[in-house]
């Protein structure tokens, strides 16, 4: 191989290991999400033909803590075996209406985030049709809340459910956080015999930008190749061609 050649190779080498560096460090192409049972998969009730209460303070539901109003009938878990009422994914939901009665929600447990990272949050809203619309509250960390409408009432393949998704994005401001869902009256927008929840997802969309210490880690690494290669490309002492022989500057090779 040509020394030349043999150097812009090893700098083209040394150039894309350090952008697959640099793409490690801005994150992973499609994140997981790090919400714990945002499916409510978990406990399976489906064997049972039937919905399943949970008191206000409970956390029978893996991932969640119950909250309510009354120390009694929060919410319950829907399995698709009860009167074929389907989740949006998999084959339970969350009603948060329990039996009757609006203000009634669940609080993820604590998830570990970035402060500065900006992440998505996004969950399925549940109409069961013949009851009307649905509206849930969300909040973080017990901040704000957003309200969110399914305001559909068509036939959907869930039928007699109607599910809708939503969905926003989030910067972080803490290392550790806890979302929350509550049915809400929200005016005519909603009814207090089923506010379907699903789905529910905490994903990372961005890293925060890599220190300036790393940067410059990164481009004092760059450089030093760089110089290394000019010093080769003249013929320096650590020039060595193809077969790892260093050139002899003029001085005569004994011949055998
Ligand atoms: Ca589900």
């Amino acid at each position: 191989m040509n020394p030349t050649f043999a150097i812009e190779d090893r700098i083209r080498k040394t150039s894309l290991l350090v952008a697959a560096v640099v793409a490690l460090m801005a994150g992973p192409a499609s994140a997981a999400n790090l919400v714990n049972n945002g499916s409510f998969e978990t406990p399976d009730v489906t064997a049972g033909n039937n919905y399943v209460l949970y008191n206000t303070g409970s956390t029978g539901v893996t991932g969640w803590t119950v909250l309510g109003p009354t120390p009694i009938d929060a919410i319950h878990i829907t399995p698709d075996t009860y009167q074929g009422l389907k989740g949006s994914d998999g084959h339970q939901w969350i009603d948060l209406t329990g039996i009757y009665g609006y203000d009634k929600g669940l609080l993820s447990d604590a998830i570990a985030t970035a402060i500065g990272t900006k992440y998505h949050v996004s969950f399925d809203v549940g109409n069961y049709v013949p009851f009307g619309m649905a509206t849930l509250g969300v909040a973080i960390n017990g901040g704000a809340e957003q309200l969110f409408t399914n305001t559909s009432l068509a036939p959907t393949l869930t039928a007699p459910m109607n599910w809708a998704s939503f969905g926003f994005d989030w910067v972080a401001d803490s290392t550790s956080t806890r979302l929350s869902f509550v049915g809400r009256a929200n005016g005519v927008l909603s009814n207090n015999g089923g506010i379907g929840l699903d789905n529910v997802s905490l994903t990372l969309l961005s890293s925060p930008a890599p220190e300036p210490s790393s940067w410059m880690l990164l481009l004092g690494g760059l450089g030093l190749v760089g110089a290394l290669g000019r010093r080769r490309a003249q013929g320096g002492p650590d020039a060595r061609d193809a077969r790892g022989v260093a050139p002899s500057h003029g001085r005569l090779r004994r011949c055998a």
